[in-house]
């Protein structure tokens, strides 16, 4: 806690951004019941991947607690109506700590296209946690279908005086005081992000659905800011994924058991070891780098995995994982994103959304029973964030591999080695350990002198400053940074599948185009550049590192300005640290 002058004492940002967090995720439990028993899916998923890394670098260890954080952070989505409430959101979350990332439209991703433009709200370093925030560009429709979305919207009250009163208040003081943070939160749980099923404008609802514009419905139609989903972190998205298909009775006991022995055993295989090794630092940040590396490797039999894997599958066999139980739609046939052996950006996958049940009350008092499809359980994996010589060879590799996809829908289904194989090959070009991904100058690192370089420092050792020889020697360590924002495509891929309809045209005279600075103005503040900073906090950690090994003066000037320039762009932008 910090102090006000006038002596209140304010809750660290952070702190109250992992409370909001924790409390939404109680808050969506309770709406939906599937999403609560798939964090516990999630967590024996955890539990059994910590489970192997501790036989495979004696040493390591998971604390319930730690393990309880770790797979608790979670991203959202939230789609809001009106540009005013979208300005108080970005005040809202500034009350977390969280700052608006990237610009993201929506309205030009070829077929997928939505009305909608977005950004996405986390803390600028070391986020745990982030959520996608879109909103509908009522422009986008001809102008009788947005005078109906408009008047719809005017009538609802998303923020309380309360809530607004809070917000103002946090701006003042620079924080929200200890007094005030149950109540802000409870505002977030019990009014802006809360599902209530209360809808309004029926024959709206269904004109818009019918047309296409299922998103337009699903925000103009309801009360609140509902969240659309809350992803939770996975060690091991094949593992889960497998699992929530057992659970869900898509797949039997038999097919689950072998399946989590080829991911277990892969994880354990000699081959890749050191993307184990590195992978530890992106999960678990809660470990110093030099504890990691001081691990020796085991190794792990395979008749070990097997019993990880049947012990697995028996706690599944228990009542409380009869997920098939609870009403469901289905899990996705494919994840998205890279492909399994490719350590890169995100891996993400999801149930499918779900149908429930919605009122609708109309001015007139009549009420329509009827239901909504549009909330689902995403799960995702996290991985390097990728320099933009990466994402374009991303971008490269998932255009080839989805058309091979295309050609045999149904193989993900039929044959999963198969289709891994098949979806494997388009990836080939792409590294698969980190030392290989930084070699080829495909994702961000960050790298920081060790206890001994110091030491060789002060003994006046002659170094040289190529970053990876100071590695080889110990004098340096280092870590890929973990990517923390969403991918446009996938985001897309999200959108159709949850509202099971692709993009719609617009329908106005002239499609409107649209602009950061557009969506900054509504904001009223500056959106960060996410791959500035990512680039910046590897330029720091260069300079820093030469710094501190007296190796500075070594660097080329050149290649010094270059790497002051990246970070002070970034200062300029004013995405300081925050921490
Ligand atoms: C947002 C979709 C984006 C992701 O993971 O890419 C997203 C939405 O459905 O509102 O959450
Ligand atoms: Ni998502």
């Amino acid at each position: 806690m910090t102090t006000f002058a006038t002596g209140t004492a304010l809750v660290d940002k952070v702190d109250l951004q992992n409370r909001l967090f924790a409390a939404l995720s109680a808050m969506f439990g309770k709406e939906v019941p599937l999403y609560d028993k798939s964090l516990a899916v999630n967590h024996a998923c955890n539990r059994t991947i910590c489970t192997l890394l501790s036989r495979l670098y004696p040493g390591f260890a998971m604390s319930d607690a730690d393990l309880e954080r770790t797979s608790g952070e979670r991203h959202g989505a939230i789609r809001i109506g009106r540009p005013d409430e979208y300005r108080w959101i970005g005040r809202l979350f500034a009350c977390f700590a969280m700052e608006p990332h990237n610009f993201y439209d929506m309205t030009c991703v070829g077929s997928k296209s939505q009305p909608i433009i977005a950004t996405a709200f986390r803390s600028v370093h070391r986020p745990e946690h982030r959520v996608f925030t879109s909103l509908l560009m009522t422009d986008y429709f001809d102008p009788t279908t947005r005078a109906r979305i408009e008047n719809l919207l005017a009538k609802r009250t998303v923020f309380s005086p309360r809530a607004k009163e809070l917000i103002e208040r946090s701006e003042r003081q620079g924080g929200v005081a200890a007094a005030d943070a149950d109540d802000l939160i409870r505002e977030c749980t019990e009014r802006i992000f809360r599902w209530t099923g209360a809808a309004r404008g029926h024959a709206l609802y269904k004109e818009l659905s019918a047309a296409g514009f299922k998103i337009a419905a699903d925000i103009a139609c309801f009360e609140s800011h509902h969240l659309n989903h809350l992803t939770p972190n996975t060690f091991s998205i094949d593992l889960f994924t497998a699992a929530m298909k057992h659970c869900l009775g898509e797949v039997d006991a038999k097919w689950f058991a072998t399946r989590a022995e080829t991911v277990l055993g892969r994880i354990a295989s000699e081959a890749v070891v050191d993307v184990h090794r590195d992978s530890m630092k992106l999960h678990f940040k809660h470990i110093a780098l030099d504890e990691i590396a001081s691990w020796r490797r085991a190794t792990v039999p395979i008749a070990e995995i097997r019993t990880l894997a049947d012990s697995l599958t028996a706690e599944f066999a228990k009542p409380e994982f009869a997920l098939s139980m609870l009403k469901h739609a289905g899990y996705k046939d494919f994840t998205e994103g890279p492909s399994e052996d490719t350590p890169v950006l995100l891996r993400q996958d999801a149930y499918k959304a779900l149908t429930e049940a919605v009122r609708f009350v109309e001015d007139d008092g009549s009420v329509v029973e009827a239901t909504h499809t549009a909330r689902f359980g995403e799960i995702e994996e996290r991985f390097y964030a990728c320099t933009p010589k990466g994402r374009a060879l991303y971008d490269a590799c998932l255009a080839e591999a989805d058309a091979a996809r295309e050609k045999d829908p149904g193989l993900p289904k039929r044959d999963m080695a198969a289709y891994e194989a098949l979806y494997r090959a388009p990836f080939a070009p792409f590294a698969k350990t980190l030392p290989g991904l930084i070699a080829e100058g495909l994702v961000f690192v960050r790298y920081a002198p060790t206890a001994k370089g110091l030491a060789a420092k002060a003994a006046d050792t002659a170094m040289a400053v190529d970053l990876m020889q100071l590695v080889e020697l110990g004098f340096v360590e280092y870590e890929g940074l973990r990517y923390e924002d969403f991918l446009p495509v996938s985001a897309a891929g999200i959108f159709a599948s949850n509202l099971q309809q692709y993009g719609t045209k617009s329908t106005a005279a002239v499609k409107p185009t649209y602009s950061q600075a557009q969506l900054e103005e509504i904001l009223g503040k500056r959106i960060v550049d996410a791959t500035a900073v990512y680039a910046a906090v590897e330029a720091e950690s260069k300079l820093d590192t030469w710094t501190r090994l007296g190796l500075l003066e070594q660097v080329p000037a050149s290649d010094r300005a270059a790497l002051e320039a990246v970070v002070g762009a970034v200062v300029a932008a004013g995405a300081r640290r925050s921490s």
